[in-house]
């Protein structure tokens, strides 16, 4: 495979900054045109990078001999001052030596290539990198390192030694000979309840990747942009005493109790004849339909417009704040948690209770894996092949059937960890990775 490079971090201003570079022989090429010197494999160097008589930084540089690297192919690391100019020499550097830039993903595809990777760990690489809830990183840690795999492939051997019985049947037949091996049904039972177990152990990858979206609303001047900010940790949005201040949707990145959440502050909610401002109101309307939870903050003496809001969420879920209790006193009766967004007080309790309204029991207990769709419906196609071969394996007299059943059972387990593959199902896996990756 020819040498490639790409950025392994992300093309922004940063302490350190990674360039990778894959392909047997890649290093005697870089080396021919950079004059790094003799470097053993798997040793950090530090080397001036100088081309053609322009010194642009001093590296770390690691060299990695194939196959004992990540793509199993000679590869090269350079760690550089992540400055964006540097980034762009570098890049200039090495289009200039000959190098092609990596598509995104083309380091994990070819590991998997390599057979450094199952198709399922290359896959559970980019959900790893894509994951926001740090309660899955484990899950998908041990994935990686191949926990799904040997659990897959322990379950395909199971089902071929079946198989291999039932074909005996088969044969015996032929004979003629009045045998039946008693065990195969119940074998087959047993592995059946296992997969069962195992499938019940398995959650879609979606749902620990979803942004929760969380939806600031509610009257005008109540303190959402207030509320919003001091979950935020910073003056993200303008807090004025006059009402009407917020006309925009603003979005902003939160990460607290294990999760990252998407928190969106909105126009206050009132009759207006302020053309802007009634654009706003209606964008926040928008809004209310893509939410996952919207949160009403009001007022102490708001409590009589909670209701319009409730209705106006509809069957959606909805939670009612009262802020400014530093001044209004609390009023636990008629709201889901009291907070001042001035003085801080009631914040656990505010986060606690998004969480506990957002999230539902996805890491519950006995969760072991998280899998995709491509997954999930190899699986449930494996199910459905050992429900019919243990049916026909109780007739006695259609062991052909069943055999077939179980042979496309096992080429289920097979396409699940890449043993077959089509070049369009990787086109699909690795377009989705990043670049460098
Ligand atoms: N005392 C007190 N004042 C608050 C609190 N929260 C907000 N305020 C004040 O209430 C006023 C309105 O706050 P904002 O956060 O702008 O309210 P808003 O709901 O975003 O208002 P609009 O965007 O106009 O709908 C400002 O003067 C804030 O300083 C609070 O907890 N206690
Ligand atoms: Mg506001």
């Amino acid at each position: 495979m020819s040498v490639v490079f790409a950025l392994a971090t992300p093309p922004a201003k940063s302490a350190i900054g990674i360039l990778r570079i894959t392909g047997d022989g890649c290093f005697e090429i870089v080396n021919g045109y950079l004059g790094f010197g003799v470097c053993k494999a798997g040793r950090f160097y530090l080397k001036d990078l100088v081309y053609r008589d322009e010194f642009i930084d001093r590296v770390g540089l690691v060299f990695f001999k194939g196959p004992k690297s990540y793509t199993g192919e000679d590869s090269i690391e350079i760690h550089f001052h992540g400055g964006l100019a540097i980034i762009s020499k570098l890049i200039g550097v090495m289009r200039q030596i000959g190098l092609d830039e990596a598509p995104p993903g083309e380091f994990t595809k070819r590991a998997f290539l390599n057979n450094k990777l199952s198709l399922n760990e290359a896959e559970a690489v980019a959900d790893l990198i894509d994951l926001t809830d740090e309660r899955g990183v484990s899950i998908l840690g041990s994935t990686v390192m191949g926990s799904l795999t040997s659990t897959v492939c322990e379950f395909a051997d199971a089902i071929d030694k079946i198989r291999m019985g039932v074909e005996g049947e088969i044969d015996f037949n032929d004979e003629d000979e009045n045998f039946i091996n008693k065990h195969l049904f119940k074998d087959l039972e047993f592995l059946l309840d296992g997969f069962k177990s195992f499938t019940d152990s398995c959650i879609n990858i979606k749902k620990g990747t979803h942004k929760n979206r969380v939806l600031f609303v509610g009257p005008v001047n109540s303190g959402k942009s207030s509320l919003f900010n001091l979950l935020v940790g910073y003056d993200r949005v303008i807090v004025s005493d006059s009402p009407g201040t917020t006309r925009d949707i603003i979005e902003s990145e939160v990460f607290f109790n294990s999760n990252v959440f998407s928190v969106f502050d909105s126009a206050g909610i009132r009759e207006t004849v302020e053309e802007i401002e009634k654009k706003g109101i209606e964008l926040s309307f928008e809004e209310i339909k893509k939410a996952d939870l919207v949160v009403g903050v009001f007022e102490r003496k708001d409590f009589d417009r909670v209701s319009f809001f409730e209705d106006l969420v509809g069957s959606g879920c909805f939670v009612k704040i009262q802020n400014k209790i530093d001044i209004d006193g609390i009023d636990s009766n008629n709201f889901d948690c009291c907070v001042s967004a001035k003085t801080g007080e009631g914040l656990k309790n505010f986060k606690d209770l998004i969480s506990s309204r957002v999230e539902g029991d996805i890491y519950k207990k006995g969760l072991h894996y998280m899998v995709r769709d491509r997954h999930e419906n190899l699986f449930n196609e494996t199910l459905a092949c050992l429900e019919k071969s243990l049916i026909n394996i109780k007739k006695q007299d259609t062991f052909e059937l069943a055999a077939e059943d179980l042979k496309l059972a096992r080429s289920c387990l097979d396409q699940l960890v890449g043993k077959k593959y089509s070049d369009s199902l990787l086109g699909d896996i690795f377009s989705s990775f990043c670049i460098g990756k």
